[in-house]
């Protein structure tokens, strides 16, 4: 049988609307808290009439407005190309060399880059893990919403509500400022769940080595899962010390940038595990790029944020790890990531499955 090759797509136009969601329960990290999430939703329409969607999580609305300018300016570049995300990624690297992809380009950049991967997948009739050569298996979650810098007795109570959805995990933000309030709130928070729910902890880079390896020491006796960012992200040196000297394992990747910068870590040795970030890595083409050096090393590689897209790009990565479940892009889709006992349900839609409920986007567009 002779199926049809799939349109070849031209890229045509770009739709930028920045939101701010209200989130369920706040974001309390050692360094902010994040109340309202700013998204800047990102619809890329072809000639062909295939639009692709991918959004971004921009930490602040300043955030958001930088992306916007280098996204508008990264789309001039591209618009009239084939929607080809390899050719469009090598090109716009190229072009943005002098300035750096980095940072805010790189987020640009990646998410341009979702986008262009969910229009190839649409054209194709498949979801995006499908395209990816996966099975769109379901992948384990855990449940990171919420659980800030509260105190003890408040995060035992959220950490209880945070296991709807039958998830089997959850992550507590740590960084008080001092080891016996870490260690306080960590075991109100552990004795509190039962002993098959794993507690993953973040500090959000907020340690020097030394000072990681003094609580580090103390937590790792504490039936922990993980220790993430204990120190600045990108001191692998430091890291990999800590990760050498505690039996707790030590998790990165947020903050990569780029896949070179997540083989420099595991070249360092940096930690036990990573979990890119889609935004940072370099969208779909770097996540996929990122998973061949897990996979080679042998390193169990977990997502960070955007859960509905990674639960596709976890599906197809050989070392699968665990989905960061965050609830904060749920009010603005027409069908939210579906999580059942616990795993996410990748999407059996053609592309990520990304579609804005138009009415929500217009009521929580950013000023
Ligand atoms: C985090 C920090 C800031 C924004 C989003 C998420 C956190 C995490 O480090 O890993 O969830
Ligand atoms: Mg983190």
């Amino acid at each position: 049988m002779n199926t049809p090759a799939p349109p070849a797509l031209t890229i045509r136009s770009l739709r930028l609307v920045p939101v701010e969601v209200p989130m369920t329960f706040a974001l309390g990290t050692s360094a902010d808290v994040i109340r309202l999430a700013p998204l800047l939703l990102i619809d890329l329409e072809t000639e062909e009439g295939v639009t692709g969607r991918a959004y971004l999580f921009c930490y602040r609305r300043s955030g958001a407005r930088a992306i916007i300018e280098v996204l508008q300016d990264a789309f001039a570049l591209v618009k009239g190309q084939r929607a080809a995300p390899l050719e469009i990624a090598a090109l716009l690297g190229r072009r943005f060399a002098l300035i750096g992809v980095t940072g805010i380009v790189r987020m640009a950049l990646s998410g341009l880059d979702a986008a262009l991967w969910d229009a190839v997948a649409h054209a194709a009739g498949l979801p995006l893990a499908q395209l990816l050569g996966s099975a769109s298996k379901p992948v384990r979650a855990y449940n990171s919403s919420g659980l800030g810098l509260i105190g003890a007795d408040a995060a035992a109570e959220e950490a209880i509500k945070l296991l709807e959805g039958g998830f089997k995990a959850v992550k507590l933000r740590l960084g008080y400022a001092t080891l016996e309030e870490d260690l306080a709130v960590a075991r109100a928070v552990r004795r509190r769940l039962p002993d098959e729910i794993a507690v993953m902890v973040d500090y959000n880079q907020a340690l020097s080595v030394a000072e990681a390896l003094r609580r580090g020491r103390v937590l790792e006796s504490e039936g922990l899962f993980w220790l993430e960012e204990p120190i600045r992200h990108d001191d692998y040196v430091g890291s990999a010390t800590i990760a050498r000297e505690l039996s707790l394992p030590v998790q990165i990747g947020e903050n990569f940038d780029g896949p070179k910068a997540m083989a420099d870590a595991l070249a360092a040795g940096a930690c036990d595990s990573v979990m890119p970030d889609l935004g940072r890595i370099g969208g779909v083409t770097g996540w996929m790029q990122a998973a061949g050096i897990a996979a080679a090393r042998g390193i169990e590689m977990s997502s960070h944020l955007f859960p509905e897209v990674s639960s596709h790009l976890l599906a197809a990565t050989p070392t699968c790890g665990w989905l960061e479940y965050v609830d904060w892009a749920i009010p603005i889709l027409q069908e939210p990531l579906a999580i059942k006992d616990g795993y996410a349900v990748v999407s059996a839609t053609p592309g990520s499955g990304l579609a804005w409920d138009e009415q929500a986007v217009e009521r929580y567009r950013m000023e």
